[in-house]
């Protein structure tokens, strides 16, 4: 079986950044599936990510999961709010701890209860600093979060290079799904000061290929966008500035 984390790693090598959509199997019905996974298809996206941050059973994320795979073979990476929301349908899963929150449940109680599951009978897991970014919308009330103030950047990239140390192999700067404004392309570059090769993954109202780009050039390597599908909005558009500031990072890493 291949290592999604290989893949991840060959591809960000080849087009210097990635991007993800995220499908919430609350808000997305399966009849809405279909439409969704076509313009995502079509838009270039490399990766589908599901999850939410509110309840879901297994058996929902599970047939939610082989739906997305009898429409289309992009990876799907699970994005869990809680055990209850895991699959090996999937193929791969956010370990996450969030790392910022004030509820031990959340940075490891969560992940014990999981991990033998995991380590039995799968996915692949992706070890993640997840961080909230402001206030986090949902994900960072239900996570229980203290939010990185938004101009304090150095407080999120001491985390992310406690992170780097820690061993993660990814951290996530989640602003929240919905949320009225992204994090900004200063606030990514003065994390990515702070870190080397874990792989840095933003998130959170972005809305356009401009700061998606913006955001690549600052030092994102993966950009995950969700509403922006439930708005009808420009996927495509984001995905190809995405590739575009990708490829001019690999061409002058210094710019
Ligand atoms: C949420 O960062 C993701 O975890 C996506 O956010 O829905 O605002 O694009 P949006």
């Amino acid at each position: 079986m291949r290592s999604l984390h290989n893949y991840i790693k060959n591809k960000l090598q080849k087009f210097g950044a990635l991007h993800l959509s995220l499908l919430d199997p609350v808000s997305t019905s399966f009849k809405d599936l279909p439409r969704y996974i076509d313009i995502i298809s079509k838009s270039g996206s490399d990766i589908i990510m599901v999850g939410g941050s509110t309840v879901i059973d297994q058996e929902h994320i599970t047939n939610f999961v082989i739906s997305i795979k009898e429409l289309c073979d992009l990876p799907v990476i699970l994005f869990p709010n809680n055990i209850s929301s895991i699959t090996n349908k999937a193929d791969a899963i956010w370990f996450m701890s969030l790392l910022n929150s004030l509820n031990p449940y959340y940075i490891t109680g969560a992940q014990m209860l999981a991990a033998p599951y995991v380590k039995k009978y799968g996915p692949e897991p992706l070890s993640m600093a997840y961080l909230i970014i402001g206030e986090g919308q949902t994900a960072g009330f239900v996570g229980e979060a203290k939010g990185i103030p938004l101009d304090k950047p150095e407080l999120a990239a001491a985390y992310a290079a406690a992170a780097e140390i820690m061993g993660f192999k990814y951290v996530y700067l989640e602003a929240g799904s919905g949320a009225k404004q992204s994090i900004t392309p200063k606030f990514v570059k003065i994390v990515r000061s702070m870190i080397d090769d874990i792989i840095l993954v933003v998130g959170g109202g972005i809305r356009s290929g401009d700061i998606a780009y913006k955001l690549v050039k600052a030092g994102a390597d993966l950009i995950v966008t969700g509403t922006i599908l439930e708005e009808g909005g420009k996927l495509e558009e984001i995905v190809e500035m995405v590739k575009k500031g990708g490829e001019e990072r690999l061409n002058d890493p210094s710019a």
